[in-house]
């Protein structure tokens, strides 16, 4: 008998065997988790993705490389409504009209957890759509989620494997070395007479917490580190101010493994193991657990742009989460949270629109060595990876300049705050992490440009760099 038919009496029972045809009839939801460190681009690639999937029937010359768009299979993208019990939504609309007023401005620092949820409806292609023409109406319908929170917070995921003396001993060692001496010379002032078995105290557990605290603060704002853990002392979310909290790391001799009894390392200890227990886990077991695909957006530009000990510690931040995720059987979040396998990954440089042309395949080179290490293990998994540069919100052109006699490709764009757009030559990105000589001079000289002139209702979208093609790889077969 041939697939025409049986479109007739025995559907269902033919039906029953094809899986993917009662998916997409019943509709399915895929989970993606928007992954990267503070002030990679996160919520600027989610509000640009939804407001391009929201505009792709009007415009889909902006999309063209998501083959459900390219294809002209896409029926209606909108926004799913608010259910109860669900994560406050994320604030697109308060995203898009800040980027389209005039003057323009980004989105503000992300304080706390939200999602939104996009129902794609499309006709899918092939053989399946043939048939759910005839038994349905013709379109399958995928419910894409995504959440966003404050990047700080992804960092508390390499907490999860570490003992307190564990992670006291790793962080200050860390703090004795280059901008961290500085930014913690107080605290660790304040640590040299108190170390671990000295006698518990509230008012020295809350001191201590303070002053590392105020380190991390000024680590990340004056100087743009990113290993800054916990995440929740940057950004406690609706957590507040909580004497939960009242911990930081204190010096442990090496063959210490534990607070002992009344000392101030078993207060600091069981606040650390509560951290965990009732803030970290919780977070990742709810918002981590379904996640199949996975983007991780990396601002390698704005890294080499503040210099080599920035440079550095964004690589080691990248490395300490990849090593949590390890994408293979083995997977700490797996392993601990219960999660399923992640079976897609794109590592993606952002920002791709500061710099021209001929310098964007070297941006996602030096991404995939920065990467490389520590996703090795992916090997021996399933998940696929890819790696890739891009530009969620496009807000420069290309243009050329004479300099020193020589014709150079220049980037044009408004610096936030100027009255003018200007040519700016931002310099060259290297292929591969400099090696610690040649951060001698700058890499690059970038400024914050202001987003693009754009219109705030779904029609016209925003021109972008790859984002097509990154969701088409990360979505494609779901949306076959
Ligand atoms: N030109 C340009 N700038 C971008 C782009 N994406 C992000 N930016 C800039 O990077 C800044 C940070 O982007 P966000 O999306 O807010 O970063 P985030 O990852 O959400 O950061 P947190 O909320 O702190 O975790 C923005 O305010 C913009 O200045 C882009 O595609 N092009
Ligand atoms: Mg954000």
């Amino acid at each position: 008998m041939s697939l025409l038919d049986r479109t007739g009496a025995g559907l269902s029972d033919f039906l029953s065997g094809v899986p993917d045809l009662a998916e997409l009839l019943k509709g399915s939801t895929v989970n993606l988790a928007v992954t990267g460190l503070s002030r990679s681009g996160k919520t600027v690639f989610i509000t640009s993705l939804v407001h391009n999937l929201l505009s792709a029937l009007h415009q889909p010359h902006r999309m063209p490389l998501l083959k459900v768009v390219g294809e002209a299979r896409l029926v209606a993208a909108r926004l799913a409504g608010g259910k109860p019990g669900r994560l406050p939504r994320f604030p697109y609309e308060r995203n898009i009209e800040r980027m389209a007023a005039s003057p323009a401005d980004w989105p503000d620092r992300t304080a706390d957890i939200s999602e939104i949820e996009i129902d794609i409806r499309f006709h899918p292609s092939g053989a399946l759509g043939f048939l759910l023409g005839r038994v349905g109406r013709g379109a399958a319908t995928l419910k894409l989620r995504i959440v966003d929170y404050p990047g700080e917070w992804l960092l508390d995921l390499p907490l999860l494997t570490q003992s307190y003396a564990e992670w006291s001993r790793a962080t200050l060692q860390l703090c004795r070395r280059g901008t961290r001496g500085e930014t913690a010379r107080e605290f660790l002032a304040f640590l040299s007479n108190r170390r671990h078995d000295a006698a518990a105290s509230e008012d020295d557990a809350r001191r201590a917490h303070d002053l590392y605290r105020a380190h991390l603060l000024a680590a990340r704002d004056r100087h743009g580190l990113s290993f800054l853990q916990p995440g929740r002392f940057l950004n406690p979310g609706s957590l507040g101010e909580s004497t939960r909290m009242w911990f930081a790391p204190l010096d442990f001799s090496d063959d210490a493994q534990h607070g002992a009894r009344s000392t101030l390392g078993e207060l600091m200890e069981q606040r650390f193991e509560l951290y965990k227990a009732e803030v970290v886990t919780p977070f990742y077991k709810q918002y981590f657990r379904d996640y199949a695909r996975q983007v991780v957006l990396v601002d390698v530009l704005g890294a080499l742009l503040a210099g080599r000990e920035v440079f550095e510690d964004t690589r080691r931040a990248i490395d300490a989460i990849l090593e949590s995720f390890r994408y293979g059987r083995r997977s700490i979040i797996g392993r601990l949270l219960g999660s399923a396998p992640i079976e897609k990954v794109l590592f993606a440089a952002t920002k791709a629109d500061h710099v021209p042309e001929v310098q964007r395949e070297h941006l996602a080179a030096l991404l995939r060595s920065m990467v490389a290490l520590s996703s090795l293990d992916v090997t021996g998994s399933d998940a696929r990876i890819d790696v890739t540069a891009l530009a969620s919100v496009v807000s420069t052109e290309e243009d050329t300049q004479e300099i020193d006699g020589h014709r150079v490709q220049v980037v044009v764009g408004r610096p936030v705050g100027s009255d003018t757009r200007a040519k700016f030559f931002v310099g060259n990105v290297p292929a591969r992490p400099p090696r610690p000589e040649a951060w001698g001079r700058p890499f690059l000289n970038i400024p914050v440009f202001e987003p693009p002139v754009i219109d705030a209702s779904p029609i016209d979208g925003i021109a972008h760099m790859n984002l097509d093609l990154a969701l088409d790889y990360l979505l494609g077969d779901r949306l076959q």
